[in-house]
Parts: C-alpha cells; sequence; structure tokens
C-alpha cells in the first residue's frame, strides 16, 4: 500500500455501513441487513486494489492418499484410528483426496478468481519420522501444486506445521527437541521453495496444538497432562516458531516474508469508549501471554509467570530471543470472541459468558462475532505494531443441505461471512496494515474430532464421488472477489 493513504481510503463509509452488526439475535438463521444505509460511500465497501482474496485448507483434512509415496505416519492418523475418537469414526484416509486432485482444486480457485492460497505441507511426507533423510517424493507433489497455482496466477502461502506432527518424534511437543527437528524441516522448505514460495508460516494455532492436545485433550495425542508439562508443551511450541523463523531466514531467498498463523484468543470491548478498549487490549495481552504475546514481545509477561508460579516454563538461555525473532507478517485465524468490559477486578477486565441464546455456527464453539475482525486487528496492531497483517482463517460451519437442484443455498454462512468482512473493512479503512484474507475453507474437509459432520467449506464435497460444486457462498465469493467490495 505504499504512496496510499489508507486512512483516506475509507473516508466516508463510518457507522452507517457498519449497522450491519449483530444486535440482539437470537437464532442461526437470522438472516442480518447489510444493505448500505443512507450515509454509506456511493461505491460501497471497497477494498483497495491489491487486497489479496484468498482460501485456506490444511494438509490433514483435505490430501488423503495417507500411505502413499513414503509419507510418515502423524499423531492424527493414529488419533483418527482410535475408537471413539472422532465422530462417526472419521479419518484423513481419503479426506478430499487432494494428493490427487490438487489440479482440481486449482481449477475451483481459479473459477473463484481468488489470488492466493494458504495450505500446510504435511511435515511427514518431507521427513517420514520428522527428521533424517528427506522423501523426493513427498517435495514433489508440493512442487507440483506450487507450480500449478502459480500458472493458474494464484500466489501460494505456505504453512509449515497445521498439526499433523510425525509420530517418529518421540515425546512430541513434549520434547523439545521437536523443536529443533522442526526448524530443520522449516529451513529445508524454504531452501526448496523460497523461489516460488514468497510467504512462509510456521505453525497453525498454537492454542489447538498445545492445549486442546496436552492439556483438554480434544486433539491429537490426547493427552491430559499436569499444567507444567502443558506450559513446557506450549514453550516448545512457541520456540519452534522461533527456531523455524530464523532457519526459514537463512535458508529463504532475499524478499521471503516470514509469519505464523495464530488463533489468538479475540476480545472485543462490551462498549466502544476509551476505558473497555483499553480492558480489551489488555485482555488481549495477558489472555495470550504464553503465545502471541510472547511472540511479539519475546519475553514471558510477569502477570503470565506468577500465575503459573513453580508450573512456569522451563527457558533456556537464547530461547526468548528466537521465539520474539522480527516477523515480516502476522496472520490471525479469526472465528469468534469474547467481550470485555473495564472492572474492579485486580487484572482490571472482566470477560463476559457468551449466553445460552447467543447466536452460533453449527460448531458449538462457533458464537458469530462479527466485530471480531475488526477488534483483533486493532488489538494487535495497537498493541505490537506489525508491519503487515493477513486473515490467515474466517469461515464457519453451516446445517448446509443439499436442495433439490442439488445445490447447498448456505445463506446462512453468507451472513456470517458478509458480516466479518463488514468489520474487516472497518479496518481496512482506518489504515490497519491489513493485507489480505483467506476464507476458511475453500470445501468441505475432515473437521478434526468432528470428522464429517461438522463442514466449513464454500465448496460442497460429496465424499463418495469426490465431485465438487460451489455452494451459493462461493457464488457471493466470486462476486465480491470480482467486485472488489462487499456484495
Ligand atoms: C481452526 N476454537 O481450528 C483450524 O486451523 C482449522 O484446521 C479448522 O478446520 C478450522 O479452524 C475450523 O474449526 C479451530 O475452539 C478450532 O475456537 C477450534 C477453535 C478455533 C479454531
Amino acid at each position: 500500500m505504499t504512496g496510499f493513504n489508507r486512512r483516506q481510503f475509507g473516508k466516508g463509509i463510518g457507522a452507517a455501513a457498519l449497522g450491519a452488526a449483530l444486535g440482539g439475535q437470537s437464532a442461526t438463521a437470522q438472516a442480518l441487513a447489510t444493505a448500505p444505509t443512507a450515509g454509506a460511500a456511493a461505491d460501497g465497501l471497497a477494498f483497495p486494489s491489491d487486497f489479496l482474496w484468498g482460501c485456506a485448507t490444511a494438509a490433514y483434512q483435505i490430501e488423503g492418499g495417507v500411505k502413499e509415496d513414503g509419507r510418515g505416519e502423524t499423531v492424527w492418523d493414529v488419533y483418527a484410528h482410535t475408537p471413539g475418537k472422532t465422530t462417526d469414526g472419521g479419518t484423513g484416509d481419503v479426506a478430499c483426496d487432494s494428493y490427487h486432485r490438487y489440479q482440481e482444486d486449482i481449477a475451483l480457485l481459479k473459477a473463484l478468481g481468488a489470488k492466493s492460497y494458504r495450505f500446510s505441507v504435511a511435515w511427514s511426507r518431507i521427513f517420514p519420522s520428522g527428521k533424517g533423510k528427506p522423501n523426493q517424493k513427498g517435495l514433489d507433489y508440493y512442487n507440483r501444486l506450487v507450480d500449478g497455482l502459480l500458472a493458474a496466477g494464484i500466489e501460494p502461502h505456505m504453512t509449515l506445521f497445521h498439526w499433523d506432527l510425525p509420530t517418529g518424534l518421540q515425546g512430541g511437543w513434549q520434547s523439545r527437541d521437536t523443536a529443533y527437528a522442526f526448524a530443520d524441516y522449516a529451513g529445508f522448505m524454504a531452501g526448496k521453495m523460497s523461489d516460488r514460495v514468497k510467504h512462509f508460516m510456521t505453525v497453525n494455532e498454537l492454542r489447538c496444538f498445545t492445549d486442546l492436545a496436552y492439556w483438554n485433550g480434544n486433539k491429537a495425542p490426547a493427552l491430559r497432562l499436569p499444567m507444567d508439562q502443558v506450559n513446557q508443551v506450549r514453550h516448545h511450541g512457541v520456540l519452534a516458531h522461533g527456531l523455524g523463523v530464523q532457519a526459514i531466514r537463512a535458508h529463504a531467498k532475499a524478499g521471503t516474508q516470514v509469519g505464523l498463523a495464530d488463533n489468538a484468543t479475540i476480545f472485543v470491548p462490551a462498549i466502544e469508549t476509551p476505558e473497555h478498549i483499553e480492558a480489551t487490549k489488555k485482555a488481549m495481552r495477558e489472555e495470550n501471554a504464553m503465545f502471541l504475546t510472547a511472540i511479539m514481545e519475546g519475553r514471558y509477561i510477569d502477570s503470565y509467570l506468577a500465575a503459573q508460579g513453580k508450573d512456569a516454563p522451563k527457558v533456556q538461555a537464547g530461547d526468548m530471543k528466537a521465539i520474539g525473532s522480527p516477523l515480516d507478517f502476522v496472520s490471525l485465524n479469526v472465528y469468534t470472541s469474547n467481550t470485555v468490559r473495564a472492572a474492579d477486578t485486580a487484572s482490571g477486565y472482566e470477560i463476559l459468558p457468551h449466553l445460552a441464546n447467543s447466536p452460533r455456527m453449527a460448531s458449538p464453539w462457533l458464537n458469530v462475532t462479527p466485530e471480531a475482525l475488526y477488534w483483533s486487528i486493532r488489538t494487535v496492531s495497537e498493541l505490537w505494531k506489525p508491519k503487515k497483517l493477513y486473515i490467515s482463517e474466517n469461515g464457519c460451519s453451516a446445517d448446509d443441505p443439499v436442495a433439490q437442484d442439488g445445490k447447498v443455498y448456505d445463506a446462512d454462512r453468507v451472513m456470517y461471512l458478509r458480516n466479518y468482512i463488514t468489520h474487516m473493512h472497518r479496518a481496512v479503512s482506518e489504515g490497519y496494515p491489513i493485507q489480505g484474507y483467506f476464507l476458511w475453507s475453500l470445501m468441505d474437509n475432515f473437521e478434526w474430532e468432528d470428522g464429517y459432520t461438522k463442514l466449513f467449506g464454500i465448496h460442497h464435497v460429496d465424499f463418495q464421488t469426490q465431485k465438487r460444486t460451489p455452494k451459493l457462498s462461493a457464488d457471493w465469493y466470486r462476486e465480491l472477489i470480482k467486485a472488489n467490495k462487499l456484495v
């Protein structure tokens, strides 16, 4: 956005257009009016011409081909094949068969007019047991994918770790060695791919592969460890990211951009007044102390260390410097958020609970909070001033019945997306450095412990035939990209 005054950009687009916010809605199916009201700019909610619209996926959720061409076993293979772990026993054995059908996926992206594609690399295709000798056949798959994307005019954004940890890495994230193994793998990929891939994300969603996997036990490897060990797992996660950044920089061609995709817990002020906004920023920093805050500040803040006491992570010399390695961009996965109010508590804030009738989508955790897309960008920008920001995931599960004509008319998903993107527009118009948006997901896929019962795609996938069909939301996103404004 050089030479372009982004603050001027949104002039005239103010509160009226933002009246699209959800207020007092009580059910998923209640559609929300977002038509521009009097006072909105004549061109509607337009985006800068270089805004990067894309879609996102992850390896284990779409690829299938789990035993092909030397791919090694991962914690998710084991978890999905453990009876009772995933809903209906779903696994990623076949998923969307993208290992064979990636050209179809590229064609879907091209038909959408997507400018970019965020996908992840299966570590165990490259190093089948996590380290050691690289597997050329695995690398070839990503070479074909990247070359195909570039030939279609689509920018590849590569995530190096989206939860599918090779089981060959004994001890998983409990072992510090896993952070070093990740760095070796990240440096290797940067060396092989940075001639064509310009954006690398180290890890996806620290909270999900640490806390939810080693504490809550809902994600692979489904452990429930005591707090001191959980904190050590978290530390190895952020350390892997930091060492990964250093390794990528050491091996990548000049101009390569490095960041991560994190699902920081997002907070929205109860009332947009200075005291509640201050409380929101405080909550953002404190509640993400073990992940994004540590990465952006290169230290564990005092309140976190004090709260953990004897359970605090064991940190070695140089760790925090690596963890705080400067980034070219920060990407946020934003689905939901919590409301915060300033309060007379030790922390100075109170997080308000979601109420029983708060609107939500098909996944029970997916409370509809469109303002999350504005406040995530604003709080991260004000707290840490990243050079660039992306939304690396936003989207939702929905009921998705197939109509008589064979199409899915997911008006609820369109409602969700339109409202979130309206609030992202506010962040653009106020000049925050948001560069692009990746919709989760390009197509229905394996939704982790929910198997195939919660679907996030804007393309319907018939898992018997692998036929991909655009939903109403894909038609909508195509028009949005074409117009480069809210439609
Ligand atoms: C993300 N939460 O996970 C992941 O990056 C994707 O792989 C996943 O398919 C997608 O969101 C949809 O679930 C999340 O509980 C899982 O807040 C859970 C939460 C957030 C993100």
